[in-house]
């Protein structure tokens, strides 16, 4: 199918970029650019009506709320951190897989600091899934927000722990950082803006149904 209607679609540079090229592609839309070697944020596709722009992966879901974009492929982390307003979410896109734990120093008794019922310090890029968390557990909580390098905050004293995404747990490791405790799976879902399924019914359908039977196709 040729889609004639204007779609903005929302990506980050990255893993998120290059799970969602072969969702892309089962949709008949490719990028003709070498994304990841170029500095523009705009690019079109071989779909004179369809372009994709780059935004932080935490801004993905913003984006799309406010119309920047009709559609997006969004952290199910960074999701949750956003709220989910205006978003329509129909798929889970299954990529970019990872998990939320909760991490701490090599030799810190987290099982003691959590049972005693003090406070704990967490420092975290996730502070909803975070609290949503703690809180759940009845544990009280301080948290200080940090945009990156998390795992330095428990290594300086800053945290007792951290909060954050873990894959192969290398990062950790590295850091002498050990993984304590599990919150959540991650993967990546596929959000679409209310009024744009409304208005560009046919090629956002045709996108979403097509991105569907390519995960369902990987997954079986
Ligand atoms: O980097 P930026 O601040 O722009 O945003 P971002 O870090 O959210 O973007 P990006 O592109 O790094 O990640 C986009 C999305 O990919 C995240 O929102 C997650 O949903 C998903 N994802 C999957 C991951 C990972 N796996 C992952 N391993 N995102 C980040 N990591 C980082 C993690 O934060 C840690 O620093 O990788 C490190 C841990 O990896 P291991 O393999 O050493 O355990
Ligand atoms: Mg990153």
């Amino acid at each position: 199918m040729t889609i004639a209607t204007p779609v903005t679609i929302a990506l980050s540079k990255g893993r998120i970029f290059e799970e969602t090229v072969p969702l892309l592609a089962a949709a008949g839309i490719a990028v003709t650019e070498d994304v990841e070697k170029s500095r523009k944020l705009i690019f079109d596709t071989n779909q004179p009506h369809v372009r994709v722009v780059l935004v932080r992966a935490s801004d993905v879901p913003v984006y799309v709320q406010y119309g920047g974009a009709d559609l997006g492929v969004s952290g199910l982390d960074s999701l949750i951190e956003h709220g989910g307003q205006g978003l329509y979410q129909p798929l889970d896109l299954q990529i970019a897989r990872c998990r939320v734990s909760v991490a701490v120093r090599n030799g810190f008794d987290y099982a003691h600091a959590v049972k005693q019922g003090a406070r704990l310090r967490i420092a975290t890029k996730y502070p909803e899934i975070a609290r949503h968390f703690f809180a759940k557990k009845g544990v009280h909580v301080d948290m200080v927000k940090l945009y990156g390098s998390m795992e330095l905050a428990p290594l300086t004293g800053m945290a007792d722990a951290i909060v954050d995404l873990v894959s192969t747990g290398n990062t950790l490791k590295a850091n002498d950082l050990v993984e304590v405790e599990p919150i959540m799976d991650i993967s990546s879902r596929l959000v679409v803006n209310q009024a744009s399924l409304k208005l560009k019914q046919a090629p956002l359908r045709h996108i979403i149904d097509a991105f569907a039977q390519a995960v369902a196709a990987k997954n079986n």
